[in-house]
């Protein structure tokens, strides 16, 4: 796979036909070949260093706060005691370190297949790795999430599954085995947060696995957060709950200038919160299933 050419890094994929992001490349910091994929870490010009798996863009250090405290904050605030936290994938460490910022945490376990990710991620990424990697309450697994949460029942408050797309060794972790594990691996009124792909690009897919959700779940919806640098700028989550009372919309902690300054936020707030749950009224009728 040529990945750079004339000094630019150029993402295509099937999964977003007819576009490409480009960053100007100042410097490959690492290229490695681990067993599950290819790993390329580079400076670039303008968006600080980024982790690129596969061919695929999967942060850059310019706009990865915003996936990450979305994911975190709007799943952890939609639990009133997430004690007990699973991260699945998440190997770059910034979904630990967001979690990690919650007072009730007393336990995190992350459960990451690909030990290249973790070894290369505390080189060129301590902004995302220091704080969590060293916290106590962090323990680091590597194995395969599906496999996993398989040999846990009623253990979790919150599991977050950070994952790459759905192609290559993430696909199990978007179908109705690895959801219906994850139910029972949550403890009673658990949350599950997953990485959900982009409404502008994948609508059907997304209206697929809400149904396949709602089959198991009480509760089913979806968040959004501005990604400048993922294909269309937008990047989805989809939330289920066990609890029936639970409303995403309504953080059951409204986190304000307090938090924001306390955790160091850059991008969420409660208002925030809830805006990622408003979704535009073409996709509101996708979700809702009364689409064509
Ligand atoms: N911890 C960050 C991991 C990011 N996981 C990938 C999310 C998928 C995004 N899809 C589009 C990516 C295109 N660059």
């Amino acid at each position: 796979m040529d990945l750079i050419k004339d000094g630019w890094f150029m993402e295509t994929n099937s999964l977003w036909p007819g576009m490409a992001m480009c960053l100007k490349v100042d410097e490959i910091l690492a290229h490695v070949k681990s067993p599950y994929q290819d790993i390329l870490v580079f400076k670039s010009t303008n968006h600080g260093n980024v982790l690129v798996l596969d061919g695929i863009i999967q942060f850059t250090e310019a706009d990865e706060f915003s996936y990450h405290e979305t994911m975190s904050h709007v799943s952890m605030n939609s639990h009133p005691a997430p004690r007990k936290v699973l991260i699945v994938g998440g190997g770059d460490g910034g979904v630990a370190r967001e979690v990690l910022k919650h007072p009730e945490v007393e336990e995190v376990i992350l459960c990451e297949i690909d030990e290249k990710v973790v070894e290369v991620c505390k080189k060129h990424f301590p902004s995302l790795t220091s704080s969590a990697f060293s916290n106590p309450k962090l323990k680091i697994i590597f194995a395969d999430g599906l496999e996993f949460i398989r040999k846990n029942t009623n253990r979790f408050d919150v599991i977050i599954t950070d994952s790459s797309d759905n192609v290559g060794v993430a696909t199990p972790l978007f179908g109705e085995e690895y959801y219906k594990l994850m139910k029972s691996a949550l403890a009673t009124g658990g949350v599950a947060c997953s990485q959900g792909e982009c409404f502008w690009l994948h609508s059907e897919f997304i209206a697929k696995m809400v149904t396949l959700c709602r089959d198991i779940f009480p509760v089913v919806d979806f968040a959004v957060c501005s990604m400048p640098t993922y294909p269309s700028g937008e990047q989805g989550f989809l939330l289920c709950s066990l609890d029936p009372k639970t409303d995403f919309k309504i953080p059951v902690r409204k986190w304000g200038a307090k938090e924001v300054a306390e955790y160091n936020l850059r991008y969420y707030n409660s208002s925030v919160h809830s805006a990622a749950l408003a979704p535009p009224e073409w996709f509101r009728s996708v979700l809702h299933g009364d689409h064509n």
